[in-house]
């Protein structure tokens, strides 16, 4: 496992003869891709082209509605589908580990030449070669200097991609990894064409009518535990299906308990399958989640971060992570 990590410009070297030596790459990001994982998938793909390379973006799932207006003419093959794939290389964005890519872990075969670009602190460093940069507030982030060192050029939709990313990592950059080259590469980015106001209208302020209705549902389940430091919401099987509700329908609800004053750890519990919880952790500050959701088998960010826990009741899933989120707090 852990690495011994070559300086930046030497993984932006490998990385780039990676790409360079293959002619037809397969490009893949994680399950339940959000905005930096589409956006990586594309501004990859929009790269192998300038290059004249040939390649398929894939994910394990369909690309989820409100993201489609960003795709242009390209596509994003669903795995489900069983698309024709050839390829000799793959490239992963913004997978910690080679699970997170999920059905398609079994394209993963031995001896095939895998480049593996991420800023998750939890990258295990799967692959024959790696671009991980843990301070990069996104994958996109790392692509840009990736695009720079190839020298592609700059074109709005390349800058819609790499903005979006931004954007939607950094929680319409509000969150802690905004920093001063975040909003230099933004700010480029809007120089270069990206339409910032729409992916932001888009991305973060449109609300789908399941989302509302969920939301609603989700509030009656506030809770509260040592002394309002921990504060969580939690959905049920039985209502995901009812209101007909997507992954990304529920993005915004672990918000809710995370913003309350006094809270340090705001938690959703999303019961995916029957005796299935998926749980998404947020901190604001004290408590490192990633560890949290680590002990579980999770992984993600010192502030976000996720893992799932089976019990045969919520209130089973509840104390036994809330015992961990107490250790973590003494
Ligand atoms: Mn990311």
């Amino acid at each position: 496992m852990s690495p011994t990590r070559l300086p930046f410009s030497e993984q932006l070297a490998e990385a780039s003869r990676f790409i360079l030596k293959g002619d037809y790459f397969l490009v893949v990001s994680h399950v339940n891709p959000d905005g930096d994982a589409i956006s990586s998938t594309l501004a990859v793909g929009e790269m192998l082209a300038q290059l004249g390379k040939h390649y398929i973006l894939i994910n394990d799932n369909s690309i989820p509605d409100k993201f489609v207006f960003l795709m242009g003419n390209r596509q994003i093959a669903d795995y489900s589908t069983k698309p024709q794939l050839q390829f000799e290389r793959i490239i992963t964005v913004d997978c910690a580990d080679f699970q997170r890519v999920g059905s398609m872990k079994e394209l993963f075969t031995a001896g095939i030449p895998l480049l593996n670009i991420d800023h998750h602190p939890t990258n295990d460093y799967f692959g024959f070669a790696q671009l991980i940069q843990p301070e990069a507030a996104a994958t996109v982030e790392i692509l840009y200097g990736l695009i720079q060192e190839l020298g592609t050029s700059w074109n709005q939709e390349l800058a819609s991609f790499i903005y979006t990313g931004l954007l939607t990592d950094t929680g319409g950059f509000r969150y802690a990894n905004t920093t001063s080259h975040v909003m230099r590469i933004a700010a480029e980015m809007l120089d270069h064409g990206a339409m910032g106001n729409e992916i932001a209208d888009r991305l973060l302020e449109r609300l789908t009518m399941p989302q509302v209705l969920l939301l609603q549902k989700a509030l009656i389940s506030l809770s509260f535990a040592l002394h309002g430091q921990v504060s969580w919401l939690s959905v049920s099987h039985e209502d995901i299906g009812e209101l007909h509700v997507s992954n990304e329908d529920m993005d915004g609800l672990v918000n809710y308990p995370r913003n309350i004053s006094g809270v340090e750890v705001g938690m959703l519990f999303k019961e995916t399958a029957p005796n299935q919880f998926k749980v998404s952790m947020r901190s604001a500050g004290k408590v490192n989640v990633a560890e949290i959701a680590h002990f579980f088998g999770g992984g993600g960010h010192i502030r976000a971060s996720g893992c799932t826990v089976e019990g045969s009741f919520l209130d089973e899933v509840v104390s036994k992570v809330l015992k961990e989120v107490g250790r973590a707090l003494l």
